[in-house]
């Protein structure tokens, strides 16, 4: 159903914007990551889940609520953040103090599928949608470079992420305003934001300090991720590339063996043949 006041859709548009989800883990250990007093014996690991922007720009003024349903064995297992409640709680906080996306904190013992449920912007009009996704707690994998994998560089984070773009088809055209608002700096907060929308808080969050700005930083309000990961950010157009790059070696792979099949099949077909030849010549009249 349309939303109220949000205009027709404006037709043979596509607008998307990336996001990552997943969980990252940690192993409790007598170091760096003691099990909290509170937190019963047998449980064996501290993990997180969420849903927030490449290089944590702004999802808020998109997605306005998520929630996650965590295994029915955990107390209050369904865990709803509201962006304008995080927004809220930003406020006064220094930038790097802020939290950009939306993350549930538990502790625990198994593996399930976490529900992650997103509610959409008022604006757009949008029904919420669901994804799922699966809490890793172990690396896994055939062998070890692939358990290695998981790992985030020795720091005993098991990392179970994913790369999404959300597409906005046709949107209205309220909410095209808001998505097409103009692209900025990190940080920078939405040109006469203030007071828009219902406090729905679009650009309340402090603008970070031009100093914490470096050079192919991915910018608020764009569909852009980064030129090269970092520490931390293994989503960018040099993990697209390398992708790419897989799979057409993959393509290539299985073109040559499809190849080597069919030579195969001819060369045994003309062996059927030819035994068939010898066995009509060879049989009684
Ligand atoms: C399994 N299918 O059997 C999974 C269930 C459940 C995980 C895993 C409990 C946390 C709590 C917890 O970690 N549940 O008690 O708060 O392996």
């Amino acid at each position: 159903m349309a939303p109220a006041n949000a205009g027709k859709r404006v037709k043979g548009v596509q607008i998307y914007r990336p996001f990552i989800y997943g969980t990252t883990a940690r192993p409790f250990n007598d170091t760096d990551n003691p099990r909290p007093a509170h937190v019963p014996a047998d449980h064996t690991h501290s993990w997180q889940v969420f849903v927030r922007g490449v290089e944590d720009v702004d999802v808020f003024y998109w997605l306005r609520r998520v929630q996650f349903k965590l295994h029915e064995s955990i107390p209050n297992h369904l865990r709803t953040c509201d962006a304008e409640q995080i927004q809220r709680d930003n406020e006064g906080k220094p930038p790097a103090k802020q939290q950009r996306g939306f993350v549930v904190n538990e502790t625990g013992w198994g593996e399930f599928e976490i529900t992650i449920k997103l509610y959409y912007d008022s604006k757009s009009g949008e029904k919420p949608q669901t994804i799922y996704h699966h809490l890793r707690l172990h690396p896994y994998g055939r062998t070890d470079e692939e358990r290695e994998a998981m790992r985030n560089n020795g720091t005993g984070e098991v990392l179970a992420w994913t790369y999404e773009e959300q597409l906005f088809n046709e949107p209205f055209d309220e909410f095209y305003k808001i998505l097409t608002s103009g692209a900025r700096d990190k940080g920078a907060p939405a040109p006469g934001a203030a007071g828009t929308g219902k406090g729905k808080g679009k650009g309340k969050s402090a603008a970070a300090p031009p100093s914490q700005k470096e050079e192919g930083d991915v910018k608020e309000r764009s569909a852009m991720i980064p030129l090269t990961n970092r520490p931390g950010q293994p989503f960018s157009r040099e993990t697209e590339q390398l992708e790419i790059k897989r799979i057409k070696e993959a393509e290539e792979k299985v073109t040559a063996m499809i190849l080597e099949l069919n030579k195969e099949t001819t060369k045994k077909e003309a062996e059927l043949a030819a035994l068939k030849a010898a066995n009509s010549n060879a049989a009684p009249a």
